[in-house]
């Protein structure tokens, strides 16, 4: 172990009620808007195939220009509780939202800068109306914050000279200065999600991040942390230079999720995160985002992956520049709902299933209170049937098919079991498994009549 002042604050996983809250989650809502929401990806005519909110780095637009969109930014068709009724329509937990990415713009009135909501033309604090809505939804509310910060005059993506180090040595002030006002202003916010950590000029002020985090938890009992925010004393990033997580959970699974059968993840909590369309976070109008849309079932998959690995899945959204909702996407999410309303306690407050295989059908799931183990089959065989392998010393004594009831299932061998799929029913089945000791002295339940053995 090498010495180190600004690495993890711990080597285990926090186990306090808070941190327990947050894993039991496992879907979350994240939004991105701002300013780039109003043009969309397309500028002058002209659609430009990057996620949107790089509109104005890609489409070198000038800086007067971009700002000079917060005139339209009138929140014509905007209603916090109509985001929050998506939310609990997907079945979220937790909602995450951007209250300023790269281009600067903030989504509540800060008075560290002029370039925020309450110099549009509605002057609302909308950070305000989404903690309100949502909380009252019983869904926690998280805040992105972009360090990263193209518009700030003393923002540096590197330290090349003393005016450079002075500049930025502002910068990390001016930043520190407006989460401290995140949290004095929205004191219930559950938890911080950093992003714009990656330059030379946040990696070596390692400092500062373990300073942010040390605020924070201040600041807010119980306030979650990603592992992006940080950076150690000699820059490396999420995972300090003894090889230990910083923050309190990994955020580096960007649309893409570790293998399934890389057991080795679930040893740590982490969140990935997954934009609908293939590759934009904020609304993107052009066909090249449109025609991209994941399909609901796709997405199940994707959630199940993730609790099956002991991870968070965070699912974008993009609002429209004038407030309203995609349809397409409010209409992934209700799909996504429906499923998750059938089969959610093999989701919420479950995750790795100790002892139990990668089956290459789906996956297993196991509630941490209940210790009620899930199978969810995402890829039907060729056969129709999937093969449940138990660990040893396991026998099954039923198995239940979420939505509906007892379902019959076949003996093969002592911990090898047969369950032919009713492939008539729309989307991943999930089964419920009464499982029992071999040796049958620890039967949970009665004996199954269904067991077709
Ligand atoms: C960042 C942002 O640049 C993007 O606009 C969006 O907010 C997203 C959630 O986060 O993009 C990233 C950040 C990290 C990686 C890739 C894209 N990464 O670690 O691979």
């Amino acid at each position: 172990m090498i010495e180190l002042k600004y690495g993890a604050c711990r080597a285990e996983p926090r186990q306090d009620a808070s941190m327990q809250r947050f894993r039991g989650h496992r879907v979350g809502q994240f939004i991105h808007w701002g300013l780039y929401s109003l043009p969309a990806g397309r500028w002058e005519g002209e659609d430009v195939e990057f996620a949107a909110e790089f509109l104005p780095r890609v489409a070198k637009i000038p800086q007067r220009r971009w700002e000079a969109l917060a005139n339209d930014f009138t929140l014509a068709d905007f209603d916090a509780g109509r985001w929050a009724d998506t939310a609990v329509a997907l079945g979220a937990r937790y909602m995450t939202v951007t209250t300023k990415h790269h281009d600067g713009f903030c989504l509540w009135p800060s008075a560290h800068t002029d370039f925020h909501m309450g110099n549009t033309p509605s002057g609302r604090d909308v950070l305000a109306e989404l903690v309100e809505a949502y909380e009252a939804r019983g869904i926690d509310v998280f805040f992105y914050y972009s360090v990263l910060d193209w518009r700030h005059p003393d923002w540096r993506f590197t330290l090349e000279n003393d005016g450079d180090h002075e500049a930025f040595a502002r910068y990390l002030d001016f930043a520190m200065k407006q989460l401290e006002e995140l949290a004095e202003r929205y004191p219930s916010v559950k938890g911080f999600w950093f992003d714009g950590t990656w330059d030379e000029s946040v990696k070596a002020n390692g400092w500062w991040t373990w300073e942010v985090e040390r605020m924070l938890k201040a600041r807010i009992p119980g306030v979650v942390v990603n592992s992006r925010l940080r950076a150690d004393d000699f820059g490396a990033r999420h995972v300090d230079s003894n090889g230990l997580l910083m923050g309190d959970y990994e955020s580096g699974y960007e649309r893409r999720l570790p293998e399934p059968w890389d057991h080795s993840v679930a040893g740590r909590d982490w969140e990935a995160c997954m934009t609908i369309p293939q590759a934009s976070w904020g609304y993107h109008q052009g066909q090249w985002a449109q025609s991209t849309l994941k399909h609901p079932f796709d997405i199940v998959d994707m959630i199940a992956h993730c609790t099956s690995l002991g991870g968070n899945f965070l699912l974008n959204f993009g609002p429209r520049g004038d407030g309203s909702m995609q349809p397409a996407e409010a209409a992934i999410a209700g799909k996504v709902g429906e499923w998750l309303g059938v089969n959610g306690e093999a989701i919420h407050g479950c995750g790795f299933a100790e002892g139990w295989d990668y089956p290459g059908w789906g996956y297993f799931t196991r509630h941490g209170a209940t210790g009620d183990v899930f199978a969810i089959v995402t890829r039907v065989p060729a056969s129709g049937r999937i093969r449940l392998q138990l660990p040893a010393g396991h026998s099954l004594a039923g198995i239940r098919l979420l939505g509906s009831d007892a379902y019959p299932f076949k003996r093969l061998a002592d911990t090898v079991f047969e369950v032919e799929l009713d492939t008539s029913r729309a989307g991943p089945l999930v089964f419920a498994l009464d499982l029992a000791a071999l040796d049958g002295s620890a039967s949970l339940k009665e004996p199954n009549p269904d067991v077709l053995n």
